[in-house]
């Protein structure tokens, strides 16, 4: 590599040249970023530093909690209360939006985040990460009521990801294309590994929890059943298929060589809306993956056009490259 940007000189650069950002969301970013290592950091001490297994706590989603799913969330929570950036936040593991203590400034911004998404993962040494989503609160609305949050994916001012796997990766847009940055530990920054990443169209692999089959719509079972078929089949190719069940990391490897993630709407989870959550899981992901020239629908719609109705509302998702992604809705849209 013959440039060395650091995360800051990016963000500065996205500030003062493509004015793109102004100085709080900056600040709010590079806050995420460290508290980011800070969760990276915890993580890596695994069974050294007695981090592992649960919690025996709940969520509001009534999921157990592991014990670095409620520390990834206080490493958040702390790290963003005191920088004046912030007006709020939300996240999947806690109920209500959390307040900025009065003893601090307020901002304009709204954070929402999955402190540790495939958290399931964590016990036995899988990629685990954190899922986060930038918006502005909108003048004459309680920051801490849930209302706030409640806008569309389009509304997002930055969404990034960090996938806690061999290296520690931050993915990030703030609406101008997709870049990564590679966590360098004897220095403590994220340094910009790849620019303008772009999912490829065509694909031959897909992630979906095939243990959910009969419980699947019948566009989906058509989907996949020809994905199956390879080479005899209407596709005429063989598709591959991976599943890591931590969308952190199932995504990023869409985002690197191409590929479909579902997790659809089934029989099981239609009471739920879906298995994975709109506004810290699905929106942040869908502008990414828009961002990088892919495509995120529920099967019936956009992603990022859903107006939401909840805080922790679930929805279906079918994200990554964009013509596969564009068969699964056609296939909606036929039945
Ligand atoms: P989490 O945020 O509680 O970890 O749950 C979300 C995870 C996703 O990362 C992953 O895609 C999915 O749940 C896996 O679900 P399943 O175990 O049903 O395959
Ligand atoms: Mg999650």
């Amino acid at each position: 590599m013959t440039r060395h940007i650091t995360l800051s000189r990016y963000l500065i650069e996205e500030q003062r040249i493509r004015e793109r950002i102004n100085a709080d969301l900056r600040l709010l970013i590079e806050i995420v970023s460290r508290a980011c290592i800070a969760i990276s950091v915890a993580i890596s001490k695994g069974g050294l530093g007695g981090v592992l297994g649960e919690a025996g706590s709940e969520n509001i989603q009534g999921e157990a909690q592991k014990k670095l799913d409620v520390i990834s969330n206080e490493i958040l929570l702390e790290a963003n209360e005191w920088g004046g950036h912030l007006a709020a936040m939300a996240s999947e593991e806690m109920e209500l939006p959390h307040a900025i203590p009065n003893r601090y400034p307020q901002g304009e911004y709204l954070l929402l985040f999955d402190p540790l998404d495939g958290s399931s993962n964590i016990d036995v040494n899988i990629s685990v990460g954190t899922i986060f989503s930038v918006l502005r609160c909108p003048e004459g609305v309680d920051p801490t009521s849930p209302e706030a949050f409640l806008q569309p994916g389009t509304r997002q001012l930055a969404a990034g990801y960090t996938v806690y796997g061999p290296t520690t990766l931050l993915v990030l847009t703030v609406g101008d294309g997709v870049v990564a940055f590679t966590l360098d530990r004897e220095h403590g920054t994220f340094v910009l590994t790849q620019e303008n990443i772009r999912i490829p169209e065509e694909t031959q692999e897909f992630a979906i929890n095939m243990s959910n089959i009969r419980h699947w719509e019948p566009p989906v079972r058509r989907y996949v059943d020809e994905l199956l078929a390879g080479k005899t089949g209407a596709r005429g190719k063989d598709f591959n298929m991976r599943w890591v069940a931590s969308m952190v990391a199932d995504v990023h490897r869409i985002m690197t060589r191409g590929g479909i993630f579902m997790y659809p709407l089934d029989a099981k989870i239609m009471g739920r809306g879906g298995k994975l959550r709109l506004m810290y899981e699905a929106n942040p992901m869908s502008f990414i993956v828009e961002q990088a020239g892919g495509a995120a629908s529920t099967g019936r719609g956009r992603i990022l056009d859903i107006a939401p109705v909840e805080l922790h509302q679930r929805v279906p998702v079918i994200l990554g490259s964009k013509n596969e992604v564009e068969r699964v809705a056609s296939y909606h849209r036929q039945a």
